[in-house]
């Protein structure tokens, strides 16, 4: 028999201040629906704890009156993670209270953050230090790194310094029932028994409660050499990654494809945004050289590899920007093709990745079979190309109805993520499983991999009061 929602809300207030605990449905409306307006539910309240020791309480207090908790944070999610089920039942507890910088190591190059910090503020509390925290996504100045962690976001710069699960040192996580897992270890090398903090990152608030992470630093970027090459196809796209790799020494740090369309979704809606080329092309990649070592001539090296690429016609035409304004115009080009997609209509999104080298062959396959199926919408497929992720996502013409285009969806889902599973790749590269995706997980992931993730969550929750139905559905 769980609390009534009087008492509850009097047990919280005692433990956390009557501040902390929102009840009021304008107040805990925005921790109801995701940014995108796909997901929505209902809690019982929302808190907002202070401290580790609050998360505690909280967890305790739920753990033994088996109430449904749902960690939030910036609520920049894909998938539906942080939002309540449409029970009432649940209670959100937001982790933005707990946004201090708790220390930084310069010398040991980490860096120590509570788990509501946003993004943006780690990567300043990194360079104030003359460091580089190096993970980045269009969403920085609004996601929470506890999110980030969660979700194991990937984002830019993955390339070169790997998702944010690379990035992690060590973990402070509250379990259900209130125990605090105290691992917050600078430590490079720590080979004692099984890595239980990786189990955390990506679980999206499955097992417990992240409240701060240790992490890795690296040098503050002192050079970068941006640019963007026209391409006719796929294909050239990861044979300028291979020669571009080589010829800089591994001074590649981004490589983004944008396709034609969304030159012109971000011009067309998004001011400032202008196509920087003379004439169309089918493709283009977005590529960024960087460097610790102040003086290094990257834009020479960038410029000869565009040239050979050029006279070996893997690259159409090409620009290297020239000034700081220059390369955040081609860079907002990039990361605005998401919003631009809004302003056209509903959007399908598939969030795939694939081994690099069968990418072309993958995009031919699946793009006729959009052409084919989906002569109501248009496929908008751009990213993270050199680590084989693209958002898959089809958007619709103007003119369609959004309804019926959105009706579509799980057939059109199916008939991609078939032929993911077709090239041995991944129906979540980066925004996680959520509550979207949980059909999917179950799909696409072995009956063994199904049965272990199971194990852990019961060995962790046993009594399943952390995020349910998120990445697992509910026994
Ligand atoms: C990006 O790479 C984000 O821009 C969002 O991961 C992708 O909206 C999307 O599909
Ligand atoms: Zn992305």
């Amino acid at each position: 028999m769980t609390l009534e929602a009087s008492a509850l809300q009097g047990r919280l207030c005692a433990l956390l201040g009557a501040d902390s605990v929102l009840t009021e449905p304008g107040d805990c409306a925005p921790f109801l629906v995701d940014h995108l307006g796909r997901c929505r539910g209902r809690a019982r309240a929302v808190v907002q704890p202070r401290s580790t020791a609050q998360v505690a309480q909280v967890l305790e207090l739920c753990d033994a009156e088996r109430i449904g908790v749902v960690p939030h944070g910036g609520n920049t999610s894909y998938c539906g993670g942080p939002i309540p089920d449409d029970s009432g039942n649940q209670l959100v507890l937001s982790l933005r209270r707990l946004n201090r910088i708790r220390s930084v190591d310069p010398d040991n190059y980490s860096l120590i953050a509570e788990a509501g910090c946003l993004l943006a503020q780690v990567q300043a509390a990194a360079e104030a230090a003359e460091r580089f925290f190096p993970l980045s996504i269009g969403s920085q100045g609004s996601c929470q790194i506890g999110g980030n962690l969660s979700t194991n976001a990937g984002g830019v710069n993955v390339l070169r310094y790997g998702m944010t699960r690379d990035l992690v040192l060590g973990l402070e996580v509250v379990l259900p029932g209130g125990r605090v897992l105290d691992g917050l270890t600078t430590l490079r090398k720590d080979n004692t028994g099984y890595d239980i903090k990786s189990l955390f990152l990506g679980a999206e608030g499955t097992l417990g409660v992240i409240t701060a992470a240790s992490f890795r630093l690296f040098p503050q970027i002192r050079v970068r050499a941006t640019a963007l090459a026209a391409i006719g196809e796929v294909r050239a796209a990861v044979r300028l990654l291979a020669q571009l790799r080589a010829a800089s020494g591994e001074r590649v740090s981004s490589f983004e494809l944008i396709p034609r369309v969304g030159i012109e979704l971000t011009s067309r809606h998004i001011p400032g945004v202008s196509d920087p080329l003379a004439t169309a092309h089918p493709w283009y990649v977005l590529c960024e050289l960087s460097s610790s070592r102040p003086g290094e001539p990257l834009d020479e090296v960038l410029e000869e590899a565009l040239a050979a690429a050029l006279a070996d016609g893997v690259v159409l035409d090409a620009v290297v920007v020239r000034s700081e304004r220059e390369r955040a115009a081609l860079w907002k080009l990039r990361e605005t093709i998401p919003e631009a997609q809004r302003h056209e209509g509903a959007s399908l999104k598939h969030d795939i990745s694939l081994p690099v080298a069968s990418l072309p062959d993958f995009v031919a396959r699946a793009a006729a079979w959009v052409a084919t199926h989906v002569p109501e919408g248009r496929l908008v497929a751009y990213g993270h190309v050199g680590d084989g992720n693209l958002h898959f996502n089809i958007s619709q013409l103007p003119g369609t109805d959004r309804e019926r285009f959105l009706a579509r969806a799980a057939e059109i889902r199916r008939a991609i993520h078939d032929l993911v599973r077709e090239f041995a790749g991944s129906f979540s590269a980066e925004h996680g499983v959520g509550r979207l995706k949980v059909g999917e997980l179950e799909r696409y992931a072995s009956p063994v991999e199904l049965e272990l993730m199971r194990a852990v969550k019961r060995g962790f929750d046993p009594h399943g009061i952390m995020n349910p139905g998120k990445v697992l559905r509910e026994p």
